[in-house]
């Protein structure tokens, strides 16, 4: 809306023109969301506490969470409300692509409310069930996906990072593929979320990574140059992306270790959701695999945990998974195993973002 209102006054005055530019609506969309998320979480955690959003631990968790029990969850709606505030504050909001992604992230976050608020006023943290869940998330997925596939300017091609001249075009079997990035996403950065500041961080760390990729997506002459795909009208997310960052900065603020607060799913389905979409907005979907890395190790130690006791008939890979639970049984203080793991993400960001040389 301050888009809105100061462009078309920079006829008159033209330091206004500064408005114009992504990259500094981006900083003060980040900023703005930073201040709301600061601002109202003390606010918020009195509320949460007083309707009772207090964390129900679990029996098999042992004594490490015991003492984390009434921390009040749901975070997410604190950090979903900088994020969506800001974005329409410092977006354009002519562009479709900004719409899309907010839809994404409301979306999830939507899913993940219903699965929170029925854990809590609910019997045993007993939330929605998993096919409920995965219903809520394909809807939101299928509709956000079906009308970037109607868009003229979006490809079904797919960029393969490092082969810059192998972009097989996937055709209709683009929505499948889409719904499965976001999906996965969204479950990843749920898993991850059982540590003090264990998700918020490689979240911060791969909204960053995306804003660029984003940009440069949005931008004729940078795409050009660094050979990646140019999807006209995207570069706008960028601004979004921002404020995810600053959000999530914003939060991080609360969570770090001793957490006063926690995202709950409202804050892990919506920020894995919208990291999906964005990566399938600027054509690096496959390129999550590396930004999101610490999300695809959580998630690949439960499914090597879950197959292999199954298979052998009662036996573990790991003292527990996810992977972070190992570590915690293993007598590794938690600030430590979460510290490591944000170092990892920042490296595997810094990764990603080589690649745009390595084509
Ligand atoms: C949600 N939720 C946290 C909080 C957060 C298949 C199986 C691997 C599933 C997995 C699971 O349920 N994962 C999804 C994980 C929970 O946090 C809440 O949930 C929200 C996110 N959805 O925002 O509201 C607990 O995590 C701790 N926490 C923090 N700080 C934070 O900032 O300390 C969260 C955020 C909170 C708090 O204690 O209560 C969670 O971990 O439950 N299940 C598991 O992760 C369980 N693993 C397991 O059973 N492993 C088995 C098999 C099935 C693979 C094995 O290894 O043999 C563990 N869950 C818990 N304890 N709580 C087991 C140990």
């Amino acid at each position: 809306m301050i888009y809105h209102f100061l462009v078309p006054l920079s006829a008159q005055i033209g330091a206004l023109n500064v408005f114009r530019y992504i990259t500094f609506r981006s900083i003060y969309a980040l900023l703005t969301a930073l201040v709301i998320t600061i601002v109202l979480g003390p606010m918020m955690m009195r509320w949460l506490q007083k309707v009772k959003c207090g964390q129900y631990i679990q029996d098999e968790v042992g004594e490490m969470h015991k003492c984390k029990a009434g921390t009040p969850t749901m975070g997410g709606l604190l950090l979903g409300f900088g994020v969506l505030v800001s974005t329409l504050l410092w977006a354009d909001l002519t562009n479709i692509y900004v719409w899309l992604t907010m839809l994404v992230f409301a979306g999830f976050g939507l899913v993940g409310f219903v699965d929170d608020y029925t854990k809590i006023k609910g019997k045993q943290n007993k939330g929605i069930s998993p096919k409920a869940k995965l219903f809520g998330q394909l809807l939101v997925a299928g509709t956000a996906v079906g009308l970037l596939i109607m868009q003229p300017a979006y490809s079904t091609e797919l960029a393969v990072p490092f082969f810059k001249n192998f972009t097989p075009d996937l055709g209709w079997l683009y929505l499948p593929f889409a719904l499965l990035v976001m999906i996965g996403a969204s479950n990843g950065v749920n898993l991850t979320d059982g540590l003090d500041g264990l998700a918020i961080g490689p979240s911060i760390t791969s909204a960053t990574c995306y804003a660029f990729f984003i940009y440069i997506a949005g931008h004729i002459g940078m795409a050009n140059y660094l050979n990646v795909p140019h999807v006209p009208g995207v570069g706008e997310v960028t601004v979004f992306c921002g404020a995810l960052v600053g959000a999530g900065l914003g939060f991080l603020w609360y969570n770090a270790f001793p957490a006063q607060i926690f995202m709950g799913d409202v804050g892990s389905l919506s920020i894995g959701g919208v990291l999906g979409f964005v990566a399938v907005l600027c054509k690096q979907e496959l390129l999550l695999i590396i930004v999101g890395g610490v999300f695809v190790f959580e998630t690949i130690s439960v499914i090597m945990q879950v197959s292999y006791f199954k298979v052998s008939g009662g036996k573990r890979i790991f003292r527990m998974a996810p992977l972070h639970h190992h570590f915690e049984h293993k007598g590794v203080p938690e600030s430590k195993i979460v510290i490591r793991f944000w170092i990892i993400s920042i490296l595997m960001a810094l990764m990603a973002l080589s690649t745009l040389k390595i084509r």
